[in-house]
């Protein structure tokens, strides 16, 4: 389903096989050195949510090569077989046309019962090839808004366990957040409590 110009919602389309890998595989990520973190904001705040990166450590309102607000170690490499699984998504939802550079950056966010993400948009990689967002565990409520303010008009969409959302196009800079998680919600079979969300994206940054 396209939500607006460039922005397609994909339910379910992760195989159960592929759900199970990438839990596993954040697990390994969410480990030590450049592991799992809370985010503080510059103005004294708390993301609720708590990230690990690959590739590039994005922290507020920047990237890094090291876990600079974290441990300060490497951030982990960007896997081959993830940018080939993005490639693919940005064909499935788009079209083979709309594939540009490689990805080379993967944020994880880990989201528990209470956790949020309020409304902004994703300015910091130096690419406008689109951004993959996929999801597991717990549905949440995810607001598309529009390009000029936080505020409305936008949309609420559920995601859920195995759902692909490829933001190409006009929505690549459009406001967007995550109001509500749904505590419980997810596959009991996942063995995950609370939601784990994955964007892939180019950094445009020289190697
Ligand atoms: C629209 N994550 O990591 S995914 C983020 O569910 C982020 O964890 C949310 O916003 C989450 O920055 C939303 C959907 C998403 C991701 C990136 C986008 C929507 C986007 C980039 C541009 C436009
Ligand atoms: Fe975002």
């Amino acid at each position: 389903t396209e939500v607006a110009p460039g922005a397609v919602h994909l339910p379910d389309w992760l195989d159960a096989g592929l759900r199970r890998e990438l839990l596993e595989a954040c697990r390994s990520w969410a480990r030590p050195p450049a592991g799992l973190r809370t985010v503080r904001t510059p103005g004294g705040g708390t993301m609720t949510s708590r990230q690990v990166c690959l590739g590039w450590h994005w922290y507020p309102y920047r990237y890094a090569r090291t876990a600079v607000d974290g441990d300060g170690t490497p951030v982990k490499p960007f896997p081959a077989w993830l940018g080939e699984l993005g490639r693919r998504a940005v064909t499935d939802a788009l079209s083979a046309g709309a594939v540009t550079a490689a990805y080379d950056i993967a944020l994880i966010n880990f989201y528990g019962a209470d956790a949020r993400m309020g409304m902004h948009r994703d300015g910091d990689e130096r690419s406008d090839a689109p951004v993959v967002s996929l999801s597991l565990g717990d549905t949440c409520v995810f607001r598309f808004g529009n390009a000029e303010s936080r505020t409305k008009p936008y949309t609420d969409v559920e995601l859920r366990s195995g759902d692909l959302f490829v933001f190409g196009g006009a929505s690549r800079l459009a406001y967007h957040g995550v109001p509500r998680v749904y505590a419980g919600t997810a596959p009991p079979e996942l063995g995950l409590s609370g939601r784990l969300n994955i964007t892939l994206r180019v950094s445009g940054f020289p190697a």
